[in-house]
């Protein structure tokens, strides 16, 4: 038994079988199922410490409290950032967008600027910069990207035309959600520093997954949520760096966040309480730094070079299917397979899949206008993690033979 099937006994869910058959999960690009330790975390928490924070000078307050904040510096190590403060709770990764679009875009932009961002995002980190766009006279423009099934990744020559000193913030995916494509994030921020753009990096895809360091990456913004890094929903983060955080104002306000309030007027506390208004979902932060040390224990390294494992053979063992058409990039792709057939619909191929006992998805992947682009209504998507085998890669692989062959594909 290799060392990430014995992973498989730390995941309970896991453990059940789904119409008659063994479960096989391979949705978790839209969530990643929960440790043990993660579980045990919510519980503790509810069962011990459960109180409001930051307000009493009761025991289980400061203790929840303590948790709470240890919450906000671990996940601070997670992602390298220089200062605790940096750490903003949110929902989840479309929150931590919106609160720069709204915030940052709402004092900055000015008609004749230019927000960039790229043909592969996700409604989330697409609509919050529509809208800023349509509030301030901004223009949105987009990186192009390449080939029939997009598996030449953004296209960086284009880049460079489009990255003027108009362009006062440049928005995109660490991975694609649809196409598996990891971008090349440092050398994105870098460019955008050298017009002046700030940078707001989307890790919903890539902060579970593989290393992200935001000191390396030099990024300004970087949003991601807990539930898709072994964490629980409704929690997530907005990295931002101090400075910039400093000087933006809250687009939330009430209690928790203030320093005085009159009548008529109140001032902030700095960040990241500034941007926490109201109580804040303590048990899930708490629960959010375990997935951090879970996560850390089997090394990001290793679960990156795990995921690209599974994904290549995924893609290897796919591409034998006749009729088939796979979206993303030929070579390095993260944990994850984005594919087509001829004649059937992504939702026909999910519904037949669930009756193996496999977890799938179907659809656009809130990816409206890529689709479109490439020609597509949606796709079935497989994404993998640390708890996939190969062996279920063949389940998906004779799943999937079944289908073609009901459909008269093969
Ligand atoms: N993608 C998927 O199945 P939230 O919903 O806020 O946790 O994450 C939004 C989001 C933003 N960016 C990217 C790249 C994403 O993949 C997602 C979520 C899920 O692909 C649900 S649509």
């Amino acid at each position: 038994m290799s060392a990430w099937q014995n992973v498989r006994a730390d995941f309970p869910v896991l453990h059940q079988q789904v119409n008659g058959k063994p479960l096989v999960y391979l949705d978790n690009g839209a969530t990643s199922q929960k440790p043990r330790s993660v579980i045990d975390a919510l519980v503790h928490y509810y069962e011990r410490d459960n109180s409001n924070v930051h307000r009493g000078l009761h025991t289980l307050s400061m203790r929840a409290t303590d948790a709470y904040e240890g919450a906000r510096a671990r996940l601070a190590k997670f992602i390298n950032a220089a200062d605790p403060a940096e750490v903003i709770f949110t929902r989840g990764t479309t929150e931590s967008i919106n609160i720069v679009a709204r915030s940052w875009a709402h004092a900055h932009l000015k008609p004749g600027d230019v927000v960039l961002t790229t043909e592969m995002e996700h409604h989330s980190n697409l609509i919050p910069w529509q809208q800023a766009a349509k509030a301030s006279g901004a223009t949105l423009r987009f990186v192009p990207v390449l080939g029939e099934n997009a598996e030449g990744g953004l296209d960086l020559l284009a880049l460079d035309q489009l990255l003027t000193p108009a362009v006062k913030l440049f928005a995109f995916t660490h991975i694609s959600n649809t196409l598996g494509t990891i971008n090349p994030a440092k050398e994105l921020c870098r460019r955008a520093r050298a017009v002046g753009a700030i940078t707001v990096i989307d890790a919903a895809q890539s902060i579970g997954h593989m290393p992200v360091d935001v000191r390396d990456l030099d990024c300004d913004f970087l949003a991601f949520s807990g539930h898709k890094m072994c964490g629980p929903t409704g929690i997530g983060v907005l990295y931002g760096r101090r400075a910039l955080l400093d000087k933006l104002a809250p687009d939330e306000t009430g209690g928790g966040m203030v320093a005085t309030v009159h009548y008529e007027t109140a001032t902030w506390k700095p960040a990241p309480e500034r941007f926490e208004a109201g109580t804040p979902n303590v048990a899930d932060a708490i629960a959010l730094g375990t997935a951090c040390d879970y996560l850390d224990n089997l090394g990001r390294e290793a679960i990156a070079q795990h995921d690209h494992e599974l994904a290549t053979l995924a893609y290897q063992k796919l591409s034998e299917l006749p009729g088939i058409r796979i979206l993303g990039p030929t070579g390095e792709r993260s944990g994850l397979v984005s594919f087509a057939f001829v004649d059937v619909h992504a939702h026909d191929v999910v519904t037949f899949a669930d009756e193996d006992g496999l977890a799938l998805r179907g659809g656009h992947h809130c990816n409206q206008p890529l689709m479109r682009k490439l020609g597509l209504a949606s796709t079935t998507r497989a994404s993998f993690y640390v708890y996939n085998t190969a062996e279920e890669i063949d389940v998906l692989v004779a799943s999937l033979r079944r289908i073609q062959k009901f459909f008269g594909l093969s």
